[in-house]
This record gives C-alpha cells, structure tokens and sequence, in this order.
C-alpha cells in the first residue's frame, strides 16, 4: 500500500442556482466531512476544500427569469449554501466561489497552457444561433418537440418527459426560449479536449490501477471507456463565465465543467500559499467526493485535463454515492419536493446532529435510498435518544447522584468488566477501517456500538440496586461508564461534532486524540465534570405530521403549476372542418340530481332544443342541483353516448376550468330559444 504523507480532500462544487437540501447533504457532504474531521482527530495533515459553481446556463436562465443579473443570483445562493453548510458543521477548511478572481486566473491559465501545448482540438460546428437576440443558444435555451414522445416541451439536450438524451438538433420545431423566434442554424468555432488521446491512461489507470474503488464508480467508468471516448468541448458560445483566454474567442467562455474542477484547486491556492503541496506531490491522497451524476467528469473528463496539463496528481479515489429520494420520489428543485437545510435549520433548531445522523444511518452509499419523515422520527426516538442520549444521561446522573459528580475509583476488576472494555479497541479498529473505506454507515454503527455497550453493562451491572448492597462496587461501575462516555464522545465526534462537543463538556474534558479511543483511562478518578444535560428530545408525531403536510402542499401546488402550464400553451391548430364537425347548442336545464354514491356527479336533464336527454356531468362539487334548474348552458349534442354509474350520457356540457380546478358552466349573455347553433 502506498504511504501518503497528506490528504486533499474535495467536495462537489454545488451549482449557486438554488439552496441545498438534504440529498446533497447526504450524498457528498456529510460522507466528506466524516472523512476529513477523522482524518483531523488522527492528526493527519489534511485539508478539505469545496466552494459555489458559479457559472454554466442554468444560472443565466433563472437570472433572466428573475430579471436579475447572474451575478446577483450567486452572490444570493452562494451565501445561502455557504451558511447552510457552516451551520450543520460541514468543516470545510476553504468553502470559496468560482466568480473569484484567483479562480478565474487559475482557469485561464489553465486552458492557456494546455492551448499552448497543442491539447485542443479546434473545430467548426453547426449550433443554433437566435437572430433577434444575436446570441448563440445553449442548449437548455431550445424547446421543442421530442422526436420520441412528442412532449412539446422538451430542451435541446433532453426530454424531461421521456428521459431521452438529446441533440438540440433532433427537436421537431426548435423554438429559442430567449425570444420565442426559430432560431437558425449558424457556424461556430470551439475547442475540444481530445479524450480519446487519454483513453489509455485512463484504462490502466482505472481499470487497472484502481480495481478498489466503488463498484458503482468503477463500473461506470468501465462502460464510458468501453464506448470508446470522444472529443468533448470546453468552450461555449455565452456571455457568462470565464473568457477562453485566445484570439478569435470573444464571446467565448470556458464550459462550465471545463471550470469548476479547476475550481479546487483555486481554492487550494486562496487556502495556502503551500497549495503545490497537495496538488503536484505524489504522497497527496487526493479524494473527490462527489454524486454519481458527477462520476465522468471526474473520474474521465478531469483527470484528462490533469494528465494533459502535467503537474497534477490525479484522485486516488472518488468515492460517489447514489441519490437520496424524499419519501418514495426523486428529490426536485423546480418541484419543490426537497427538505431545505435554511428551512431545517429555522423549523428544527439545535438537531443538526438529528439530520446528520439519519442522513449517514441512511445514506445512499450503494443503492439509492429513501428519506422518509418517519424513519427521521424512528431515528431520533429509538437511536439518538434510546440509546445514545439515555446511556450518557444514565452515566453522568448516577455519577451526580452518588458521588457529586466526582469520578469514583476503579476497583478490582470482574470478568464481565474486562470484557466489556476489551470491546472497545475492536471497535475502533472497524471504524477506521469503515472510514478508509468510505462505508461511514458501518462506521457509524461502530461509534453507535459504544452507547450500546454502555446501555447492556449498565442494564447488567444494575448500579442503582447494587449501591444498596456493595457501595464500593458502584465506584467501579461508574467508572467504566464515565470510560465509555469519553470513548463515545471521540468515536462520534467525525459524525456528531455538535453533541461529541456537548458531551465533552459535560465530562470537563478536552478533545481526546483518536489514538487514545479505546483507553480505559480517558478521564481519571478524582476528576470533577459537569452537569448532565439532554443531548436528545423525542420528536412527536404532530412534529413529522407538520412535514408530510407541507410536502402534501408542494405535490398540489405542482399539480396546479402543470395544469397552469396547460392552459398556458395552445393545443395544437385544428381547420375550421375540424371545428365545423361539432354539434355545440345552447340548452335549458329541466331537472338535476345527485348521482348516487358519487361525489362529483350530477345528473342533468336538458332540452336541446332537439329532444330533452340526460347528461352525466361532473361539476357536483360545484353547483347544487336546485341552482342550476332553468339555466341555459352550452351542450355539445353529437358527442358519442358513454354510460357513467349506470346512466347513458349524452352529450357534454362545456364549462370553463381554470388551474385551480374551479369550473363554471358557460351560459349565453342573453336568453336564446334552446337549440340555437353555437359557432
Ligand atoms: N456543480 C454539479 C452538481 O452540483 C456540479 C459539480 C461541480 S464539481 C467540480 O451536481
Ligand atoms: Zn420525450
């Protein structure tokens, strides 16, 4: 095994278009920071960078939505999530922005040298260009018509209702978003990085090199390189992002994935002036963390740019996870169906350690996974509380209790004690190896193990009945548990920091070294600690409740939003034979009633003018049966009988519908003979 002399650690540089929730907390940060803060208490060298993405297309569309400026929508998010962060305990030692000048030097520089050496590709190609807004088009900037499915709102590099991977050439009926018009295709200039020259390296380094890694990264990768590799760009027509630093590229920026890798090592440099260090010395362990979404561009496109640059190491490992959904659906920005850290943080003050410890319990390391409301509940009551909050509490309050508050002596030693503590160097044996493996859902099993230990040996040693009988024995009980305590408050810390830091307090001990987790002697006899104070709370059923309603509130809104939508975008044109086929007549209600065992319909008897027939309708929810008698509305006659609950209908009332889902029949202005010809 190689040895390294320092660590790098990276987390996926989040996009400044929107907060972060819970599936990024769970996916990269909480994983990166376990790691990173075991790596601190071990008294490795490490540092552990991350920072905004600031550029790309997205953040341009919402700024022209919101008719702000882009830079107005990073500086917003940038703030939001660097808050967020900070405030759930993510220890990054650099959390910088890829707006910032270091940054965009270093990407420049970056592309210039690889420029200079004869890395890129130059190559003229066909991209759809809007003439009245005389701006090339992204191709989240055209909407069309999917050639699979047809949905006729499709973006230029992917249906959303299909799934299907696009070319913004393949849209039936392109339509630039920017101004509505038909864009025309148009010559445009880019550079490419050839990823097909690296594939070699790639392959041995990979597949060869790295045959530990995660078998969801490894096998990713191993399907992008069997495909064979092609040349990508990484330079786009936009006027947001870092210029390609050559002659002939005005109005050119670099990709914004070309960038945002770069990004860590910018921050790197803002961090330290001894940031060659970790990026241009072998004994670095460079390790990405990251989601799979983000797999090839790491693992492929990024190590390519290193090799083709020269100086840099290349990650020793990308440990990625699979996505976390939100009670049984995939967590969605622009559908509002995500648990927001800022609204966490307000509606649950104080249980950042809560979140962090469901989201790593659970965390979608091999599969993707569910977080559902109560499993954070079940969480909290039968682990933090039952366990954790109840052992430690026990511990302290007998202490308190018998001793004032006074570590007692240890006596003499029984079996049953020596075996208790021989379990804790195990432990920490399989939480490090967990760790170093990135499975920090084991290894955090393993920390939870010591309040289960504690939990058994006070069960067994009953120290509330034996003070009665051997008062000397307690001594040595509560020694050992105030020795678990300590031991616990260490193993948690890389997972709790915020309760490991509690509970250091309340012993009156400083942060132990990670070598001395497994001591018996942590804390010694004679020392006095503080006052015990609840590390947990049960959370009530009202409390979870609360949740899954708001998250009922943002399924209706988005069903509303989409029927909005609907009514936003015309069907498509029908000739007026189409419309002439109709038979629409104005008609009089003659009688109405309730269906029976139903809740929507009416049964409505009208005179047409022709005959006087029934027609199911389904506005009960709407109008009473009494109010509507005598009304005239519009009848389509010759629409095909269909028989509901039982009843033949004939025909269909026309009512108006708006998003909310409120109808109203639609009447003549003035009374007209029933029969008259609607068109
Ligand atoms: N911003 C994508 C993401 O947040 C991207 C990561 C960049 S890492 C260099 O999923
Ligand atoms: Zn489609």
């Amino acid at each position: 095994m190689k040895k390294f002399k320092r660590h790098l650690v990276t987390s996926a540089l989040p996009y400044a278009n929107g907060p972060v929730h819970i599936g990024h907390l769970a996916g990269v940060y909480i994983p990166s920071d376990i790691y990173t803060r075991y790596l601190r208490l071990k008294g490795e060298d490490v540092i552990s960078v991350c920072g905004s993405d600031e550029h790309g297309v997205p953040i341009t569309i919402k700024a022209r939505k919101e008719g702000v400026t882009p830079q107005d929508v990073v500086d917003k998010y940038h703030g939001m999530i660097k808050e967020a962060f900070q405030s759930f305990g993510i220890s990054f030692d650099i959390y910088s922005r890829t707006t910032s000048k270091t940054h965009s030097e270093t990407a420049s520089n970056f592309f210039k040298k690889l420029y200079d050496q004869g890395e890129f590709i130059e190559q003229t190609t066909m991209q759809y260009y809007d003439e009245e807004a005389k701006a090339f088009l992204a191709d989240r900037y055209i909407t069309g018509t999917c050639p699979h499915c047809q949905n006729d709102r499709a973006y230029g590099d992917q249906c959303e209702n299909c799934g299907t991977t696009l070319n913004a050439t393949d849209l039936i009926n392109p339509k630039s978003t920017i101004t509505g018009s038909d864009p025309v295709r148009k010559e445009t200039k880019h550079w490419f990085l050839p990823l097909d020259k690296h594939e070699p390296m790639l392959r041995k380094w990979i597949l060869e090199q790295h045959k530990e890694w995660k078998p969801n990264v490894y096998g990713q990768c191993k399907s992008w390189l069997d495909l064979g590799l092609q040349p990508r760009a990484v330079s786009r027509d936009l006027d947001w992002g870092i210029p390609v630093p050559v002659e002939g590229a005005e109005g050119k920026v670099l990709y914004v994935w070309f960038d945002a890798p770069i990004g860590y090592i910018s921050a790197t440099k803002e961090l330290t002036p001894d940031w060659e260090k970790y990026w241009k010395q072998d004994d670095t362990k460079l390790v990405c963390f990251i989601g799979k979404d983000n797999i090839v561009f790491h693992c492929i496109v990024f190590p390519a740019m290193l090799e083709a640059h020269g100086d840099y190491i290349l990650p020793e490992n990308v440990p990625a996870n699979e996505f976390l959904n939100l009670e049984g659906d995939k967590i969605s920005t622009s559908r509002n169906w995500a648990v927001w850290l800022h609204e966490y943080l307000e509606e649950f003050p104080g249980k950042e350690d809560v979140l962090r410890y469901v989201l790593c319990a659970n965390a979608p390391e091999t599969k993707d996974n569910d977080f559902t409301w109560k499993d954070f509940q079940a969480r909290n009551n039968n682990e933090l509380v039952a366990i954790l909050g109840n052992f430690v509490n026990r511990a302290l309050v007998l202490t308190d209790k018998y001793y004032e508050g006074v570590v007692p002596e240890l006596g003499e030693l029984t079996d049953y004690d020596k075996d208790t503590l021989k379990e804790l160097p195990a432990i920490k044996l399989s939480l490090e190896s967990n760790v170093e493996h990135y499975r920090f859902r084991e290894a955090l099993k393993d920390a939870m193990a010591i309040a289960r230990l504690g939990n058994k040996y006070l069960a067994d040693t009953e120290p509330w009945k034996v003070i009665k009988t051997d008062p000397e024995r307690v001594k040595t009980t509560l020694n050992i548990a105030l020795q678990l305590t300590a031991n616990l408050a260490t193993a948690i810390e890389p997972f709790l920091p915020f309760t490991s830091a509690k509970l250091l307090k309340m012993l009156s001990i400083e942060k132990p070294e990670w070598e001395s987790l497994g001591s018996s002697s942590l804390i010694s006899a004679g020392h006095k600690i503080g006052k015990a104070e609840l590390l947990f709370e049960k959370i009530e059923d009202s409390v979870v409740e609360q949740q899954m309603a708001k998250l009922e509130r943002s399924k209706l809104e988005n069903a509303e939003n989409e029927a909005l939508q609907n009514i936003a975008s015309q069907k498509e044109n029908v000739t007026f034979d189409d419309f002439g086929k109709m038979d629409i007549r104005v008609s009089t209600i003659v009688a109405a009633e309730k269906v029976a065992k139903t809740k929507k319909l009416l049964k409505l008897t009208v005179d047409t003018g022709i005959d006087t027939r029934d027609i199911v309708s389904g506005i009960a929810e709407h109008y009473k049966p009494e109010e509507l008698v005598g009304k005239q509305v519009l009848v389509l006659v010759n629409l095909a009988p269909r028989t509901l609950k039982g009843i033949e209908s004939n025909g269909m009332i026309l009512m108006g519908s708006d998003a909310s889902g409120k109808l109203v029949l639609l009447s003549p202005q003035d009374q007209v003979n029933s029969g008259a010809i609607v068109g």
